[in-house]
């Protein structure tokens, strides 16, 4: 066994810190998603975000304890840059619309440019981006927005993941943010391995440890 094994060690508190953030139209439930991931919460009034905002919660992806980062921002301020220094060192994005407001959803693809153009990620192709269609609870005959076709928006965009959701009643919640989870982690552990190291240490162990019965 002459493999050579790397080990990625972590500062002392060894948490993997991931920036989530969260684009979509005013009013398609970012805060209401983002309130019943994290507080198990939701509020039927509507305040608009300003500027952005976030919260953290740590969770647990395969074993290894995560602090997500969440930023939600602010729909009503999409022509607004939030800034370059915003955007940048995101680990994944959350393009959020609304299943009952069929503009909600055509906007995703300029949600989905402007991020780019501001975090600018090394590569665009494979940067995760999640898509929720929020607001399934309301009324079927309401709905605008057929799951195919955002399924097939998804698989246009490179295979993007797609949920379904309710921040009212729960549901999917917490699973479109296990996935998010896993993805951010996936995405910081690549960027960590392309050269963007931080305070993070590469020990190469080299191949004595699994050696069999040579001590040379
Ligand atoms: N029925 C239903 N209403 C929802 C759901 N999610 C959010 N809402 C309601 O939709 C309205 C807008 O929700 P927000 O979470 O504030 O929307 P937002 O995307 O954060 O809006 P901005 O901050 O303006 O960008 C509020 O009145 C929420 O109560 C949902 O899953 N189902
Ligand atoms: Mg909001």
């Amino acid at each position: 066994m002459s493999s050579r094994k790397k080990v990625l060690l972590k500062n002392k508190n060894s948490d993997y810190k991931l920036k989530v953030i969260i684009l979509g139209d005013s009013g398609v439930g970012k805060t209401s998603l983002m309130n019943q991931y994290v507080n198990k919460k939701f509020s039927a009034s509507y305040k608009a975000t300003i500027g952005a905002d976030f919260l953290t919660k740590e969770v647990l992806v395969d074993d290894r304890l995560v602090t997500m980062q969440i930023w939600d921002t602010a729909g009503q301020e999409r022509f607004q840059s939030l800034g370059v220094a915003f955007y940048r060192g995101a680990d994944c994005c959350v393009l959020v619309y609304d299943v009952n407001n069929q503009k909600s959803f055509e906007t995703l693809d300029s949600w989905r440019d402007e991020f780019l153009i501001q975090a600018s990620p090394r590569d665009a192709d494979s940067f995760p981006f999640v898509v929720i269609g929020n607001k399934i609870d309301v009324d079927d005959g309401k709905r605008q927005v057929p799951q195919k076709r955002a399924m097939a928006f998804c698989q246009s965009k490179g295979n993007l993941p797609y949920f379904e959701t309710s921040a009212k009643e729960a549901i999917n919640v917490e699973q479109a943010f296990e996935v998010i989870a896993r993805h951010a982690l996936a995405q910081e552990e690549a960027e960590e391995y392309t050269g963007d190291f931080g305070a993070s240490t590469i020990v190469d162990i080299g191949a004595d440890a699994d050696r069999d019965g040579c001590a040379c």
